[in-house]
């Protein structure tokens, strides 16, 4: 499918007359085009965090250069080992990041492409020579008002963050009274207590929580204390866990044991979904750290049992295998507690985006969540944001000129408003935040 150029959103106020126009199928690319550029989206799962985090929150050119996706790729095409990779600095990092990927090859990958969409997006050059202005650009920039122009540019209006109650650096903010950033969102990441029980059941015990090593007596209810305590510290959108290739549900696993009696009970009493992001092989390289994760595909009958078992309980997945995503689908048309989202991490390529899009459209209408950033370094969502429009105006197109083609109207008004479902609609809906 031809790339498409996305020019950044803008609000329009395109007068109703207009909008209600029955449109001829060769108009429809260019509307849908418009439509998706000055619609912005809720960015549903990222690893950005608001300025009261400080240094937690990562942007910048060196961060950008260093992030995990690029240092997997840089081991590729250098013969710097990890082990003296990990011994430089940060600028260094990106130094040696910068001359393999950008300077000696064509950054024609997707990550490598997004650092030139980002430096364009500021008029920076992305020529070898163009690292050192491009320091000096971050350098002068201050936090707030770069929030909101990248944020602006990127088509966002909300950032919904990755909050891990137990991370030592993320701790001390919301003991000190969290974060009140009108464009960030916090969700309650619940990894270290799913399945990370064995290293970390002793924190919430030295916390004061009654759990044991093996989640047993009154582990579940002191868990649910737990959490109702960061709910009220948090106020999280949802919780959520990222989950092996091997996660079974049910089984007699501490993980299974503490979802169903702590956590999704907590999700129910307090109104919220549970977001499982599932297929990950955690560490097949740990010498790469960050970058040493690959990507397994799980048995979905986890999902179909949690789906069917939990009927009160509203669940957000996303998958990490390009076979599990039929699959994915399916199960949502069989559990409408069941909202599929995103095209995550090693799936977030162009190529696949389309293959997911194009089988979530004709399998569920507009009633998924078709794509999140994951973003970790602010300035990411510019090139994410545009790839995701860019990718999807044409199947957009497609499918209306399809249904014009099978004889209904379509207008303006109707893309918005499928539009609006996509990018915020059923987000919306899922999580009861309110519009804006
Ligand atoms: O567990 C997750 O939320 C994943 O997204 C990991 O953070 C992963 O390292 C990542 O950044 N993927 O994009
Ligand atoms: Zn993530």
């Amino acid at each position: 499918m031809a790339a498409t150029s996305v020019k950044s959103p803008t609000r329009k106020n395109g007068s109703s007359v207009a909008s209600a126009r029955r449109l001829k199928p060769e108009q429809i690319p260019g509307e849908v085009q418009d439509v998706l550029a000055s619609t912005q989206v809720i960015d549903i799962h990222t690893h950005l965090f608001s300025p009261a985090f400080g240094k937690v929150g990562l942007w910048g050119i060196d961060e950008l250069l260093t992030y995990h996706y690029l240092e997997a790729e840089f081991f590729r095409s250098s013969d710097t080992t990890p082990e003296e990779y990990w011994k430089l600095s940060k600028p260094e990092r990106a130094d040696a990041i910068w001359k393999a990927l950008f300077a000696e090859n064509s950054p024609i990958s997707e990550s490598t492409r997004g650092v030139v969409a980002v430096l364009n997006a500021f008029g920076l050059p992305a020529e070898a020579s163009g690292l050192q202005e491009a320091r000096r650009f971050f350098a002068v920039q201050s936090l707030e008002s770069h929030i909101r122009k990248v944020l602006q540019i990127a088509g966002v209006s909300s950032v919904v963050m990755t909050n891990d109650p137990l991370d030592p650096d993320e701790r001390p903010v919301w003991m000190s009274g969290g974060q009140s950033h009108p464009q960030f969102h916090a969700v309650l990441r619940l990894d270290r207590i799913l399945w990370g029980w064995p290293q970390h059941w002793q924190q919430l015990a030295n916390q004061g929580y009654a759990v044991d090593e093996d989640a047993s007596g009154k582990s579940a209810a002191e868990v649910r204390r737990f959490l109702a305590d960061w709910h009220k510290r948090m106020r999280p959108l949802y919780m959520a866990v990222s989950l092996a290739d091997t996660f079974q549900y049910p089984d007699d696993s501490i993980t299974s044991k503490i979802l169903s009696e702590a956590v999704l009970p907590s999700c129910r009493e307090l109104g919220l979904p549970m977001s499982l992001m599932i297929g990950v092989r955690r560490q097949v390289n740990p010498r790469l750290r960050l970058a040493g994760d690959a990507v397994g595909k799980a048995d979905m009958r986890a999902v179909e049992n949690l789906c069917r078992t939990f009927p009160d309980n509203r669940f957000l997945v996303s998958v990490l295998s390009r076979e599990n995503q039929h699959e994915l689908a399916v199960y949502a048309r069989k559990f409408n507690n069941l909202m599929p989202f995103g095209c995550w991490w090693f799936l977030n390529n162009p190529s696949i985006v389309e293959e997911i899009t194009r089988e979530r459209i004709e399998l569920l209408g507009t009633s998924f969540i078709p794509q999140h950033s994951d973003a970790r370094v602010l300035e990411q969502v510019i090139y994410k944001w545009q790839n995701t429009r860019r990718t999807l105006a044409p199947i957009l197109a497609n499918s209306y000129q399809l249904l014009h083609a099978d004889g209904a109207e379509i207008t303006r008004q109707k893309i918005q408003r499928d539009v609006n479902r996509l990018f915020r609609g059923n987000f919306e809906k899922w999580t009861g935040l309110r519009a804006g």
